[in-house]
């Protein structure tokens, strides 16, 4: 890479996120706002017998209070489901508002619109529903037997099944002929987003030209503004979608939501700017949910411990309906379950469940942090199976080095990897020999606090996508990205990309980008973004794919500037194009640097265009649509190291390595602070969070006094640690980072929990590993 890509530039972003001065959609100020609040059910599962908005009503400040009967003719669509994944799945319908039967706690039945959030809130109080109470599918594995109908008119619970067995003889023969298997069954607790910023959105009607302009905190304007019009019957043209700040998303922002779909309509019927902004506790209900599956995993080995086949089978829990792309986030994991292992046979099938939840939804990693757990929990259980060490045990399971690219057994390409060079490195650092002396010799003494050493080797498949293979995953968009360049006359550039960064750096990437190519300083340059009237082409951020697709889009648009460039560089150095080079924003004759260019010049002449060459458009300005060939498979091993007392079974995570392999860094600083978060909310789901329904379907962990997000003090400082395997499916050689600290980081910290505790027999703890369920993991095994 050249001087500015790979090195450490601090993100430009960050002196107006971290001093207040960045704006999110609560600091936007309109005239003549009003706002909004929602009537939500309390019951998970109702019939709803009436809704009575008089009294609301009449409340001081009011101007509305609809249902779903007063807005019925305001939406064309129900909300969208972008993911049918097989084509008999069963979507019962969503809309913004309830009518009949609401399907979980916390689902809208009415709208209150007032002149002032607290004439909203206090007239909410006064909308009176009736409801008959119906009983609640909460528990997943119930749901799944059907024992109880999550929505009355349909005969069944399950959403669909998808399998993904493209050999089942070779599956039955592998364990038919195994020496050792093992058989796991983990569970993912659902957990919450808690972006620290709520949802918000704010609706602008321009009330004369029909236009709107929709300000959300949300990961993905260019996808809403397609799907708002869907939904609401406005043309795509008259709608304009704004991301400003948006603090924080971890996949919960990428998702079409009612109230957005609400807001418009309102702004629409009313001609008044509408304002709906979501409380913290009202979030925990309203914003979709992450994980929430059941996974079953067998491995059939041979005598040496190698693995011969994988089958898992997954219970994954969809809540009360079908957002964006819930059905689709196991998938995303359905098909790494052999993880980083050379294994010939595979066999993966899931089952979508509805439960009267809260919706599930994309979440950090999104199926592949559930697919790397079921693997590297179990690949452990092997290991004890066969009685070898987990480190040996994954050596002689790693594809190796020079099997790359490699055609896996679930049908993909894994780009590039070296696993053994980077568990060597995590292993360096950790100092692994050391690590297990000390915990020998914390035995030997019977000390009661135990040291574990926890190993997660993974592989995720990110940069979404190359839109074939979507289309053959049946999504409902593509996964290309598109950037524009504009070099303005003054040589200061414009970098507009359809990225919407929501706490990534891509502002400061992406000119590194255009630094490193356009030879311009990076402080000229500016990354114009989430804004649809701005950016108009784009399919935003998720799944780790900004970088490897719109980073790549940057970078060949750079490129088509260039050669842009060349031609009008040719035409006054009076050369040949061929014979230019261009080397840090310079043209030069090959051989003849006094006979040189710079950008600078270039593009003040394709402004003043008194000389260009014939045919040649006056400005410095290239777009590009890049779809990829392939996804990318970044990779590391992490090793978390615990202290787990005997006594009370609290559990002190000590030490954290990780080392990741995301292909050459743009920039590494960056590279390091996703690493960071991404593990914390790794360890998170290990040992902290947990969305807790009664058996009514009653959320009890709504507040931040009782869901348990880790804060500084409960995260140890993070080792860190690189390998660099380029990818050879992207230009730069970058693969995706944004998921791999959560993806690695929860088998890690559980593996290390039971490797602490396995000489006292026990083989499991459930997630998260709280101080009572590790204490009593200690007293089942001592029985
Ligand atoms: N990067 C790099 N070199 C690489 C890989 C990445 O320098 N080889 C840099 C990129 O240039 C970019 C950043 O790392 O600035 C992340 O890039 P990428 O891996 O492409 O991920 P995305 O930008 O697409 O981000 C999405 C990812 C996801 S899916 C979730 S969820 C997530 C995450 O990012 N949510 C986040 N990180 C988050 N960080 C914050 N602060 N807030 C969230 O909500």
């Amino acid at each position: 890479m050249s001087a500015v890509l790979g090195t450490r530039v601090p993100r430009r972003e960050d002196a107006e996120l971290l001093t207040g001065a960045a704006r999110f959609v609560d600091d936007l100020r309109i005239h003549g706002e009003l706002h909004v609040k929602l009537v939500r059910s309390p019951f998970a599962h109702a019939r709803i017998r009436s809704i009575d908005t008089a009294g609301a009503a009449a409340r001081p400040d009011v101007v509305a209070v609809l249902t779903a009967t007063d807005l019925r003719d305001e939406f064309v669509t129900p909300l969208p489901c972008a993911w049918p994944v097989t084509p008999d799945m069963v979507n019962p319908a969503h809309w913004p508002l309830a009518s009949d039967e609401v399907h979980y706690a916390g689902e809208p039945v009415a709208v209150v619109v007032a002149r002032s959030r607290v004439a909203a809130r206090d007239a909410m109080e006064w909308v009176v529903v009736e409801y008959d109470e119906l009983p609640a599918a909460v528990d997943l594995e119930t749901a799944a037997s059907d024992a109880t109908l999550a929505h009355s008119e349909l005969s069944s619970n399950t959403a669909y099944v998808w399998p993904l067995v493209p050999d089942p003889d070779a599956v039955d023969r592998a364990f038919a002929a195994a020496v050792h298997t093992v058989k796991e069954r983990y569970v993912h607790q659902r957990l919450i987003a808690m972006a620290m910023e709520p949802r918000g959105v704010a609706v602008v009607p321009e009330v004369y030209g029909g236009n709107y302009i929709v300000y959300s905190a949300t990961q993905i304007p260019h996808i809403l503004k397609v799907q708002l019009g869907l939904c609401t019957g406005i043309d795509e043209h008259k709608l304009r979608v704004v991301a400003p700040s948006v603090g924080g998303g971890f996949g919960s922002k990428l998702d079409v939501y009612g109230e957005e779909v609400l807001c418009l309509v309102l702004a629409r019927r009313l001609g008044r700017p509408i304002r709906w902004n979501e409380e913290r506790g009202e979030g925990t209900q309203a914003t979709v949910q992450g994980r929430g599956q059941i996974q079953q995993i067998e491995l059939a080995a041979d005598a040496e411990g190698r693995i011969t086949a994988v089958r898992a089978e997954v219970v994954a829990d969809m809540g009360a309906y079908l957002q964006l792309v819930t059905p689709g986030v196991p998938l995303l994991g359905g098909f790494i379950y052999h993880g980083v292992y050379d294994v010939a046979a595979y066999s993966f099938t899931c089952r979508g469940v509805f439960t009267n939840c809260t919706p599930t939804d994309a979440y950090r990693g999104a199926g592949r942090p559930e697919a790397t757990y079921a693997i590297e929990r179990s690949i452990e259980a092997l290991a004890r199976e066969v009685g070898v060490d987990p480190v040996e045990i994954r050596r002689r399971n790693f594809i190796a080095a020079d099997q790359f690219p490699y055609e896996t057994c679930a049908g993909l390409t894994y780009d590039s990897g070296d696993y053994s060079t980077a568990l060597d490195e995590a292993l360096r650092i950790a100092g692994y020999e050391q690590l297990r002396t000390e915990q020998a010799s914390r035995r030997d003494r019977r000390d009661t606090r135990h040291l574990g050493i926890g190993i997660s080797a993974y592989v995720e498949m990110c940069g979404l996508a190359p839109s074939r293979l979507l289309a053959q995953l049946s999504f409902g968009a593509g996964g290309w990205e598109h950037a524009e360049v504009r070099v303005l006359p003054t040589a200061k550039v414009e970098v507009i990309t359809g990225t919407s960064p929501h706490g990534q750096g891509h502002e400061t990437s992406w000119a590194m980008i255009a630094s490193d190519r356009l030879g311009i300083p990076i402080d000229h340059i500016e990354v114009l973004h989430s804004d649809t009237a701005i950016s108009h082409l784009g399919l935003d951020t998720y799944g780790s794919r900004s970088l490897a697709v719109g980073g790549t889009a940057v970078y060949l648009a750079c490129d088509k500037v260039i050669e842009k460039a060349r031609l009008i560089a040719a035409h006054h150095l009076e050369a040949a194009e061929a014979d230019l080079e261009f080397v840090d924003g310079q043209f030069s004759v090959r051989g003849t640097p006094a006979r040189s260019l710079p950008i600078e010049m270039i593009a003040f002449e394709a402004f003043t265009a008194h000389n260009l060459p014939d045919g040649v458009e006056p400005n410095l300005t290239a777009s590009a649509s890049y779809d990829p060939q392939n996804f990318t498979f970044p990779f590391g091993v992490h090793i978390a190291v615990v202290d787990v007392d005997e006594e009370t079974g609290a559990v002190d995570l000590v030490r954290y390595i990780a080392v990741d392999d995301c292909g050459n860094m743009v920039n590494p600083l960056i590279v390091e602070g996703q690493v960071h978060g991404g593990v914390v909310q790794g360890v998170a789901q290990a040992l902290f969070e947990e969305a807790v329904y009664d058996d009514a379907g009653q959320l009890r962990t709504a507040s931040l006094a009782d869901y348990l997000v880790p804060s500084a003090a409960e995260v140890p400082g993070i080792e860190l640690g690189h390998t660099i395997t380029p990818s050879p499916v992207t230009p730069m050689g970058a693969k995706g980072v944004g998921e791999a600290g959560t993806i690695g980081a929860a088998p890690a910290v559980i593996n290390a929990i039971v490797d602490a505790l396995s000489h006292l027999g026990v083989t499991d703890v459930a997630m998260p590993a709280t101080p009572e369920r590790v204490w009593t993991a200690i007293q089942e095994a001592r029985r």
